[in-house]
């Protein structure tokens, strides 16, 4: 057979491959109401291209996606994000974002698969979008962060106000991120695995 006329593959980037040092993988998963900026937050974190899965919203999604607050958005996840980031020399993560549109939910089935700890990203301008992703996470018993997304005339409410309206236990880390920056991402991935590992510390 030939094959000279196809295209080729090019394979993996130097900067893709994983350092032999790499221990340990742990596999994170972003949820949230639709646009809250979950594909935002994979994008500016990961170290490799992200993988991603965004479709253009079409009429079809009309008076079923709800855009008040993210008119100018135009694109939405159809199935997941996927991005990498090293922590240390040994810790790598692995990110992925889910859709946002209730409709592509039961995706939810596979991307939690092994996952050890999720951020739920919240757009304060909008918590209702929220209120069921929160739900179904309490439901699979899957540990979490809240992470509030900066976005134009977001209310900045104080951490406390905020556990009590989205009716968050206690001890669930709530911090306040831009999905835009990347430093600010990491921060919000850092703050998961400082639960994650205090709540592997408790005795039980
Ligand atoms: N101002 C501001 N805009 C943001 C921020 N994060 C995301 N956006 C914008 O908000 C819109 C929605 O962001 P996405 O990252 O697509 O949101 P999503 O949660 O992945 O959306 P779905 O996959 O459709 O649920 C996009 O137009 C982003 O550019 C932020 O921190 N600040
Ligand atoms: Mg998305």
């Amino acid at each position: 057979m030939d094959f000279s006329g196809s295209e080729s593959v090019p394979g993996p980037q130097e900067e893709d491959l994983l350092p032999a040092s790499v221990a340990t993988a742990v596999k994170v998963v972003i949820v949230g109401g639709f646009g809250v900026g979950k594909t935002t937050l994979v994008g500016s974190v990961s170290e490799i291209r992200p993988l991603t899965t965004e479709e253009t919203m079409t009429q079809a999604g009309a008076g079923v996606d709800d855009t008040a607050g993210i008119e100018r958005k135009s694109f939405t996840t159809v199935a997941m994000d996927f991005g990498r980031i090293s922590i240390s020399d040994e810790l790598v993560l692995y990110v992925f974002g889910t859709p946002g549109q209730e409709r592509f939910w039961f995706l939810w089935n596979g991307l939690f698969e092994g996952a050890l700890g999720a951020v739920v990203l919240v757009d304060t301008r909008r918590l209702e979008v929220s209120f069921d992703v929160l739900g179904r996470l309490e439901d699979r018993g899957v540990p979490f962060v809240v992470a509030t997304n900066a976005f134009p005339g977001s209310p900045d409410h104080p951490t406390e106000e905020l556990r009590a309206a989205l009716d968050l236990p206690a001890e669930v880390p709530i911090v306040r991120c831009d999905a835009r920056s990347r430093e600010s991402s990491r921060d919000v991935l850092m703050a998961l695995m400082r639960y994650l590992y205090d709540l592997s510390a408790q005795p039980v």
